[in-house]
């Protein structure tokens, strides 16, 4: 048989009629992918005895594949022989693949999911959508977000299969398409299992109306192909307005039903009719509420299509689905309207009604006042009125058996908070499990110079154990051992510098601390105080409150995207860049700061950037950021994590010490009992502190200028955000998010860390200490948990 390098030269001059050394990296780029499906093909199947787990999801963000696929075949070295035998640069596809299809953490727990679940032999595996267009690559001109659309598949998909023979129909009211399944292999460490990512893809059944188009009305005759393709053609489609709304329910009407489909038929080739199995036989996980659309789809077709009863649909979706929340705020808690659900699936909604109907059924029968009965009703009008919509949460939980947060304290808020009535009568379907990352993608590949140091210490174990990492604290005061740790992370500054230079074209000095905060864009993560507390020691610079021969220079990295319509999130990149500007102009501080916000922040980009971090900033508003989980990418590869107690930062420190993190501001007792008597005065706070009133003033004081782009009420975006500090919106009080609150101790504990980056050793002891304890946080953990705890398989 061929080797895998034989054959890449052989579909290299089969497809292209080149060498290795002639090849296009495009060329190169399909002939190893497709040379490494070949080498999969026959132990890639769908077909296994085991319980199946099915994971829906609306986003994966899977990042390049193509390193770490040939990472877990065992593939890379090979490849790197060849291109070594031929002159070609290992990092040649850094450029080729990008990771589109995905937001956020939501979207990259998707895939840690994928790579952990395939790893440790659980039989996952992950349904969504196959968009055209991805999320927006991000560019800034004059310091504003600029977007275009992201064509992924620009350098073909060698990764995935088209499945003609798994179509299904979908049908709407007053439209029909197809969806067409494309498979992608998602291999396992070790090629331990090969699961799939099957990603739908919406086409229209008569591509082209051929009387029209001869009747000369070339627009229509294309109308229903546009139609059919405009449901997958980008993630996350504006939604503010109606149009725009029906197209997101389509989206997640359009995908939950094919995987539905796609599984009944395979649970039919097997069992026939009786579909007594079929919850022993498979789980269905729904990742957020974007597909628990599902639920009534599930009861539709079982009982439109399979013959059962009603109730026998409702006991199968009651057993089948499990659901985990990603979020306690409220406008990220879906409600469709339910006009608009009637206008798009009148028959599912149908069975809405039923679900809805027996939930009240059955919640007075557990005891269940008349009044009380509106906190459960999953079609509702929550606005008063007949402005009635449908509670897609609390469908979900009534629906399932098991209802999961990501963190500790983002379920204990669930339970006590955001989903309480639910609590108080379902209690046994209420648990946590933490969120955790795939150490392969987020150490072994994207730090493999600090991954080799720890195998030469401790073995690679924790390559598919992550606790062995605890053995590392044994060497917490070896001197030699720190010194190669700051050695390592001083090697990843540099290489993250080259590219940034490369990328942006802006000089970064690796010998500043790397002080990093990269999510996506959102008021309550509080970019916004991050900037301001740059802007108070830039003042405490210039005016001598802090002394400039003992401040540590620092470099300051952004990166994030801001939703498009979100005018807010896009007014504080440009406050940031504009910061940005203003200390670069400034020989008095220049060489003591530097504010940086990288463009484009994706997964890619995160591979480089977290590795060279000494600090990592985890700042959101306590209570409001559910888990997080590139906190837990910064604390393996080794910083601190400059936080508030929120999230899974609580179990950071839990594991790591907090003598080795930096934890500032707030609890989230104290943020609730803010909020609840009403006694925030943030006001009186901007006016009572001349270093809160410095930095806020900023914004409207000529110290920068928004260059006119526009808020919500077509004030300038950067007085729209003074006056949502100071003043309020029509839907928040003042300063929303605490800034004002945790100010002072935020700056106060990043002084701290300054101050302890003078001592070297120390410093990196702590980062050690990080790593060593990193245990906990590998998605290895969460997914034997869930397969333990949640699906029992
Ligand atoms: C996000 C949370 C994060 C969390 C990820 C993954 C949504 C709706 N939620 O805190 O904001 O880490 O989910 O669980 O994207």
């Amino acid at each position: 048989m061929s080797t895998f390098k034989e054959n890449i030269v052989t579909i290299l001059d089969l497809d292209y009629n080149k060498t290795v050394k002639d090849a296009t990296t495009v060329e190169l780029y399909n002939a190893v992918s497709k040379a490494a499906m070949k080498s999969i093909s026959k132990d890639w199947s769908w077909d296994t005895d085991k319980k199946k787990v099915c994971y829906l999801s609306a986003e994966f963000l899977m990042g390049r594949m193509i390193y770490n696929n040939l990472l877990n075949l065992g593939l890379l070295d090979q490849m790197n022989e060849l291109f070594v035998e031929n002159g070609v640069d290992f990092s040649v596809f850094e450029d080729i693949e990008d990771d589109a299809l995905g937001n956020g953490g939501l979207g990259r727990l998707a895939a840690c999911f994928l790579d952990s679940a395939a790893t440790h032999n659980v039989v996952f595996n992950g349904y969504g959508i196959r968009y055209k267009y991805g999320i927006f690559k991000q560019y800034f001109e004059n310091g504003f977000q600029k977007e275009t659309a992201d064509n992924w598949t620009r350098f073909g998909d060698p990764w995935s299969k088209r499945v003609e023979d798994d179509k299904v129909l979908i049908e709407f009211k007053g439209q029909s398409v197809w969806a067409v399944p494309y498979d992608s292999p998602v291999i396992g460490y070790g090629a331990a299992t090969i699961n799939t990512l099957r990603l739908w893809q919406s086409e229209p059944v008569n591509v082209f109306d051929f009387d029209l188009f001869n009747a000369q009305k070339y627009d229509k005759s294309f109308k229903e192909k546009n139609d059919a393709e405009a449901i997958t053609s980008v993630l996350y489609p504006n939604d503010s307005t109606d149009a725009g709304k029906k197209l997101r329910l389509k989206q997640q009407y359009f995908f939950s039903s094919a995987t539905l489909q796609d599984i009944i038929k395979k649970y039919k080739a097997k069992h026939g009719d009786d579909f007594s199995a079929f919850s022993s036989e498979y789980a269905i996980q729904l990742n957020d509420t974007h597909p628990v659309v599902s639920i009534p789809e599930l009861c539709r077709l079982l009982v439109e299509n399979e013959g059962l009863t009603f109730n026998k649909a409702l006991k199968i979706c009651k057993e089948t689905f499990a659901y985990t929340n990603h979020t306690v705020l409220e406008e990220a808690l879906e409600k469709w309207s339910v006009k608009l659900f009637k206008q798009v699936i009148p028959n599912v909604y149908k069975y809405v009604v039923k679900i809805n109907n027996a939930l009240i059924k059955e919640v007075k029968a557990l005891g269940v006042s008349d009044e009380d009965i509106k906190n459960y009703q999953i079609i509702d009008n929550p606005w008063g009125g007949d402005w009635m919509v449908i509670h897609m949460a609390r469908m979900a939980v009534y629906t399932s058996y098991s209802t999961n947060g990501v963190a500790q304290i983002h379920t204990e808020i669930l339970k006590a908070d955001t989903l309480n009535p639910w609590f108080k009568i379902y209690p046994e379907r209420f648990n946590n499990k933490t969120n955790g990352i795939t150490q392969r993608r987020w150490l072994d590949l994207a730090n493999m110079e600090l991954a080799g140091f720890i195998n030469d210490k401790i073995g690679n174990g924790w390559i598919t154990n992550l606790d062995e990492l605890k053995k590392l604290e044994k060497f917490a005061d070896n001197k030699k051992v720190l010194q190669k740790i700051d050695s390592i992370k001083k090697q990843k500054k540099e290489q993250l510098a080259a590219y940034i230079k490369e990328k942006e074209g802006i000089d970064l000095d690796p010998s500043f601390i790397f002080d990093i905060q990269v999510k996506r864009l959102h008021e309550y993560k509080r970019q916004l105080l991050n900037a301001f507390s740059i802007l108070d020691i830039y003042f405490g610079l210039k005016d001598g409150r802090i002394n400039k021969d003992e401040f540590n220079p620092t470099a300051f990295i952004f990166g994030a995207k801001a939703a498009p319509g979100y005018l807010r999130a896009k007014g504080i990149i440009k406050f940031i860049n504009e910061i940005s500007k203003l200390i670069d102009a400034d020989p008095e501080v220049n060489d003591k700061l530097k504010v940086i916000f990288v463009s484009n922040y994706c997964v890619s980009y995160a591979e480089k950037i977290i590795p060279a971090a000494d600090v990592s900033e985890q700042i959101s508003t306590a209570g409001t950021e559910a888990s997080g989980t590139s906190n837990m990418k910064f604390m393996l590869n080794g910083a601190v994590t400059l936080g508030t107690y929120d999230g899974a930062n609580i179990e950071i420190v839990e594991q790591a010490g907090e003598e080795n993190n930096y934890i500032f501001g707030a609890r989230v007792e104290e943020i609730n009992e803010l909020k609840e008597n009403g006694s925030y005065d943030a006001k009186a706070i901007y006016n009572s502190n001349p270093r809160i009133k410095k930095v806020v003033d900023t914004l409207i004081d000529g110290t920068f200028s928004d260059d006119g782009l526009k808020g919500e009420n077509g004030e300038g975006i950067f007085q729209e955000l003074y006056n949502s500090l100071t003043e309020g919106a029509s839907w928040h009080k003042a300063d929303h998010y605490f800034i004002f609150r945790d100010f002072e101790s935020y700056c106060d504990t990043k002084m701290q860390v300054n101050k302890d980056f003078s001592d070297t050793l120390a410093f990196r002891k702590k980062c050690l200490m990080n790593t060593a304890n990193a245990g906990k946080f590998s998605s290895d953990r969460t997914i034997l948990d869930y397969a333990k705890e949640v699906w029992h398989a």
